[in-house]
């Protein structure tokens, strides 16, 4: 057995007034009672030093970047990266990234991978972007993320970390099969990854009435589907009057969910991941070597 003692990390509502030095002290909360049962990985969600600001138009510049990180770690979020350290646990967690590349500002919706020794061994970029550019006329609240970010630019990435080949996405990513195929395909054990789900995202009552179950049911399909850990954590609870989906969970290879959170706040849940599950499924029925038929696959990369 190949064994990541693993955490998710559920985070409540963070308040737009509520400071990045506060939302840092919740994580390290969590930390550490993630390393005291035993955890050597914690999965926090997405955009998790701030509130989901995407929901709102915000105009101003300078308002717009604060909420971003530019250096990471940073002064406000070293505590958590000093703390991971001293505990030695790693992490994986979610921000919004500012960065001049190519002479340009650029915003990105950003995860990192963490070691136990505090150091990043991991960045990805979110390629997936929900929502729109504009604001919407008759929304109560904004999903502005294809105005504040820019598609990420690195591609499904995997790591080999904890003594395993780990994976990232990100909250909309885990919607898509290929999110998690491509990863497959450089033989991931290990998908981690951050959400922010509004319950009413479509804005169709009748879709938005399964949220929960297309919530699991994504993650539960990309794993067994790829002989994956999917390790799922939301940012959830009512966030400034926006109702977001928790039931962060940790499924196996099998497409079982072997842990999920009971509650809509801070919430560690834990499982003991034996990567080794995931070698049983790519030597059987998701055999990519001997089963798939990549000819009859050629439309999935057309524009
Ligand atoms: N954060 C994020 O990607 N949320 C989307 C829902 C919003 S769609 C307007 C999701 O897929 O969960």
């Amino acid at each position: 057995a190949r064994v990541i003692n693993t955490a998710s990390a559920q985070m409540g509502p963070i308040s737009r007034s509520e400071t990045r030095r506060d939302t840092v002290r919740r994580l390290i909360e969590m930390m550490r009672e993630a390393k005291a049962r035993g955890a050597e990985l914690v999965v926090f969600p997405e955009l998790a030093f701030t509130t989901f600001f995407p929901r709102w138009l915000i105009e101003d510049e300078a308002e717009l970047d604060s909420f971003y990180e530019t250096e990471m770690p940073g002064p406000e979020t070293a505590p958590l990266f000093e703390e991971a350290k001293k505990l030695g646990i790693g992490f994986n967690v979610g921000y919004a990234e500012l960065v001049h590349e190519q002479g340009k500002k650029r915003r990105y919706n950003t995860a990192i991978l963490v070691d136990p020794g505090g150091e990043i061994v991991g960045k990805y970029r979110k390629v997936h972007l929900p929502g729109h550019d504009a604001p919407q006329p008759g929304r109560t609240h904004q999903h502005l993320e294809k105005r504040y970010f820019e598609p990420g630019n690195l591609g499904f990435g995997v790591w080999r970390a904890y003594g395993g080949v780990m994976g990232m996405c990100i909250c909309n990513d885990r919607r898509w099969p290929e999110t998690y195929r491509v990863m497959g395909l450089q033989g991931v054990e290990m998908v981690m990854l951050g959400y922010n789900t509004p319950y009413d995202h479509t804005q169709h009552p009748d879709i938005d009435s399964l949220t929960q179950f297309h919530n699991h049911l994504s993650m539960q399909a990309g794993a067994y589907q790829n002989a994956t850990w999917v390790v799922g954590t939301a940012k959830c609870g009512v966030e400034e009057g926006s109702n977001m989906v928790g039931q962060s969970v940790i499924v196996s290879p099998s497409g079982e969910i072997v842990a999920m959170a009971s509650t809509i706040g801070d919430e560690v849940i834990t499982a003991r991941c034996d990567l080794d599950i995931g070698k049983r499924y790519r030597e059987t029925i998701f055999d990519f070597a001997r089963h798939r038929e990549p000819d009859a696959y050629r439309l999935i990369v057309e524009r």
